[in-house]
């Protein structure tokens, strides 16, 4: 009878028993050496989508690996529950955050469930409950106490309708992204983590992440953004409000006999002092601050100046006089807010001297290139000092201390290191997040709230039929006794950026004790997390945050640890094909029929077009639903497609045959393992070796991530074994095959287990041993030559003596062809290699 695997019947099945036998539970008090494997959790939007099935697939392979090598393995999972998707669908759908949330968990649980992951389920936290988010409230007293979070007053964007301020991506061309009001910059005190205390240890930090991708570390390394240069000033030729300097920052002091015009941002004080009797300076900053100045926009963006007809004196020669300008493209929260231009060798100072005819001067320049004036394209090489007085002749390195050391020296300036990364305004006008647990008394200030009442629950009651936040204007929750002096006060309104949550949950995971975050001695047991996988669109923000936290809590003694995560794995994403009607819309892949090269309307029989691949997405409808895939063709073979095909750190296509030959290839493998013949005897060395060979490939290709390549190995030991006769070697392979993909396919692997009759459950079961004699190949071939050229090859056993190999060489029927009679002169032979025969 022809053998059919049944996954949806054999997936419930194992599911539940291991579910029954807690098979996956991580114990804290296990000898085994620990691995600690986490992707990133998810979001809980409402399903789980395909490159969560991708992710997690490539987490759960390791974690079972690792387990079946003996490890005592960690693999938790939880959701990052907080977050505005909940309060959209609060305000759109009239359901409450707290029920759409917990809706969406119990959804997408399910569905994870279905597709047989090794999770520690017993450890399952969402961040949205008390019992999280009140140990979070705790901690942020803890850095609290030790001055690691402070309170200022900074300028936000605050869109009038919704009354929330927003994060720079959801301003759009000046305007709110939900509302479309025109935003607007308020003052606003908000809570800030110090996460610049830590810049440096941070950056040095990356040097230690051998097992991160360099991409990353160089995102992190940019955002941090370390400048070592000059902080100068230049006097102002006429005070302006009492200030009678201008200070600006350098990073390029070696350039400053280049420099042909000083600039000031909108926002400078100077600028604003101007401007009370400028009107068009008024209306020049006004639209500084319209378009506002994204660090990033700034290399492409139009560049403005407008002329203050002020000058500033040149360090070097008090009757060196350059205008000085109000700027778009000077920050006024980076450096001192403003700088000197350098046209020759800055490409935006370059761009803003074209338009207002200032000087261009070349200082440095390569050999040869002294006299090369500067057109296009600012010199930003290397080289000497030009047009430099004292300089001449240095190269950049050195004219640069020249400069800090002639300033220093001089009292004008000093050396100095400026940084990219600012405080981390975690502040939120928002409803559903951890409430930030302090009290605001008119008498006392802003006052911590007593640990024993924590956590302080988000109440339930609220409101989001208005704009604004429902927790501001609740009209109980906010009015609360100072816990100092016993007055009237206020409870702090604000909740947290939800990016704090995700901040240290991966510590939680490792230890959840109810009276406090996190027990340290256990956590230590677990932490770091050995591999940690998610989306690259993470490799800035949250993984800075959770870094920042993790090194804070060793800062304040409550954490030894500094790095969390020693590995780290960014995945690629799940593309598909898109499809469009004629008429412009879009259409979801079980809307058309592909017909040769033609993609038809199911419908209406209509022509659509082929769009390009695309990460899959809503917006598009290129999208495939897990839990139909796996209705269809069970989880294991939904796993094996995510698997296959590409490396895992690129993009994997979608596609029907795709997932149709993961589904062949599970019951290929299931028709196989029904083949072990128990009377079958007699060795069969090249299947033994090719064996030996995939089992030690697998491994090292499992440990690497490599799972395509993994992958690869398995179908062709598989296409071995169905080749090879009965043999005890055959069946020996097809007991092993079962082991070796049990991390990928363990639904397969449990149902083939059992019928072959294996005590236990092959998750449990130990990862076949690797015997090394077999790994070595023990025969070799060998090049024949005839005057260096190749004529003929021999495959000989290993270690054929030399006049063995010239015997067979000269005996080759090729060789005697080529030769045509000939006699060599010399014949030259390196054993295992080649025979070079000399005419
Ligand atoms: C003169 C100069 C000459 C500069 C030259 C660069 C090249 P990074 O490396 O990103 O730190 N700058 C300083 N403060 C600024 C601000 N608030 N807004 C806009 N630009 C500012 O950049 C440091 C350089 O950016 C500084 O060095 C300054 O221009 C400019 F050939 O000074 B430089
Ligand atoms: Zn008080």
């Amino acid at each position: 009878m022809q053998r059919r695997f049944n996954p949806l019947e054999a997936d419930a099945r194992w599911q539940k028993i291991w579910d029954e036998q807690q098979s996956f539970r991580a114990s804290d008090d296990s000898v085994k050496p620990r691995s600690y494997v986490l992707e990133m959790f998810p979001y809980p939007s409402g399903r789980i989508h395909i490159g969560h099935v991708r992710n997690y697939s490539m987490g759960d392979v390791l974690a079972r690996f690792r387990r079946m090598t003996g490890h005592e393995v960690l693999h938790p999972m939880g959701w990052d529950a907080f977050g505005m998707p909940a309060e959209n669908a609060a305000m759109e759908k009239k359901v409450h955050p707290g029920s759409w949330t917990r809706q969406n968990i119990a959804t997408m649980r399910a569905q994870l469930k279905k597709l047989g992951f090794a999770l520690d389920w017993s450890r399952e936290l969402a961040t949205c409950e008390p019992e999280y988010y009140g140990h979070e409230q705790a901690l942020f007293l803890d850095l609290y106490e030790h001055g690691l979070v402070y309170r200022k007053e900074s300028a936000v964007n605050w869109d009038p309708v919704d009354m929330t301020v927003l994060a720079n991506e959801q301003v759009i061309d000046g305007k709110g992204w939900r509302s479309g009001a025109t935003v607007e910059k308020r003052k606003l005190s908000q809570w800030f983590l110090k996460i610049t205390d830590f810049a440096d240890e941070l950056l040095d930090g990356l040097k230690t992440l051998d097992h991160w991708p360099e991409k990353v570390k160089l995102m992190q390394e940019n955002w941090i953004g370390k400048s070592v240069g000059l902080q100068f000033s230049f006097k102002l030729d006429q005070a302006v409000n009492g200030h009678s300097e201008v200070a600006v920052f350098s990073t390029r002091p070696d350039t400053i006999f280049g420099a042909s015009f000083a600039a000031i941002a909108a926002d400078h004080p100077i600028a604003q002092a101007l401007a009370e009797n400028d009107a068009l300076l008024t209306a020049f900053i006004e639209e500084c601050r319209a378009t506002g100045t994204a660090a990033a926009d700034i290399e492409t963006m139009d560049k403005k100046g407008h002329d203050t007809g002020l000058s500033v004196v040149h360090p070097f020669n008090p009757d060196w006089k350059l205008p000085l300008f109000v700027a778009n493209f000077v920050l006024m929260d980076y450096g001192t807010g403003a700088v000197m231009g350098v046209p020759g060798h800055d490409q935006r100072d370059l761009d803003f001297a074209r338009k207002y005819m200032l000087p261009v001067e070349r200082v440095v320049a390569p050999e040869g290139q002294e006299d090369a004036p500067v057109h296009d394209e600012a010199y930003t090489g290397p080289g000497h000092l030009v047009n430099s007085q004292f300089l001449n002749g240095m190269d950049a390195e050195s004219a640069k201390k020249a400069v800090i050391d002639r300033a220093e020296a001089e009292g004008w300036g000093h050396g100095t290191t400026v940084w990219r990364l600012r405080d981390w305004g975690v502040s939120r006008q928002r409803y559903w997040g951890t409430p930030i647990p302090i009290i605001h008394c008119d008498t006392c200030g802003p006052v911590g709230v007593p640990k024993a009442q924590l956590p302080i629950i988000l109440p339930d009651d609220v409101s989001f039929d208005v704009p604004g936040n429902p927790l501001d204007r609740h009209p109980t929750w906010k009015h609360v006794d100072c816990p100092k002096c016993g007055k009237a006060a206020r409870r702090e309104t604000d909740t947290l950026d939800t990016f704090v949550d995700s901040s240290w949950y991966f510590i939680r995971f490792a230890s959840q004790p109810s009276d406090k975050p996190f027990d340290a001695e256990t956590v230590k047991k677990w932490m770091p997390v050995s591999q940690y996988i998610g989306g690259v669109e993470h490799a800035i923000l949250h993984l800075l945050y959770a870094r920042f936290w993790t090194r804070a809590l060793k800062h304040i003694g409550m954490l030894d640890i500094s790095e969390p995560f020693t590995g780290l794995f960014t995945q690629g994403m799940v593309t598909h094909e898109t499809y469009k009607a004629t008429d412009g819309r879009w259409l979801s892949p079980d809307e058309v029929e592909k017909r040769g090269d033609r993609v038809v309307v199911l419908e209406t029989g209509e022509n659509a077009t082929l769009g390009r691949v695309e990460k899959m997405s809503k917006s598009k409808k290129n999208v495939v639903d897990p839990d139909d895939i796996i209705e269809q063709y069970g989880a294991d073979a939904v796993r094996w497609f995510m698997l296959s095909d590409s490396p895992p750190e690129r993009d994997l296509p979608w596609t029907a045959a795709g997932i149709e030959g993961a589904w062949r290839f599970v019951n290929r493998l299931w028709r196989l393992f029904g083949q072990i013949d128990a009377a079958a005897t007699g060795e069969d060395k090249p299947l033994d070796r090719k064996l030996h060979q995939t089992i030690d490939g697998v491994a090292k290709d499992i440990e690497a991530l490599s799972f395509n390549k993994a992958v690869a190995k398995i179908y062709e030991l598989a296409n071995a074994v169905e080749k090879a006769a009965p043999s005890a070697s055959r069946s020996a392979a097809i007991r092993a095959l079962a082991l070796l993909v049990a991390p990928m396919t363990p639904h397969l692997a449990e149902e083939a287990w059992a019928d072959m009759g294996e005590q236990g459950l092959i998750a449990d079961a130990p990862w076949p041993n690797v015997d090394p004699a077999l790994l070595v190949e023990d025969e070799v071939t060998v090049a024949i030559q005839v005057q260096g050229k190749l004529r003929d090859t021999l495959t000989v056993a290993k270690g054929t003596p030399k006049d063995e190999l010239e015997r067979l060489a000269l005996a080759s029927v090729k060789i005697v062809r080529s030769l045509d009679g000939a006699v060599p002169k010399k014949v030259i032979v390196v054993p295992d290699r080649l025979v070079n025969l000399v005419i």
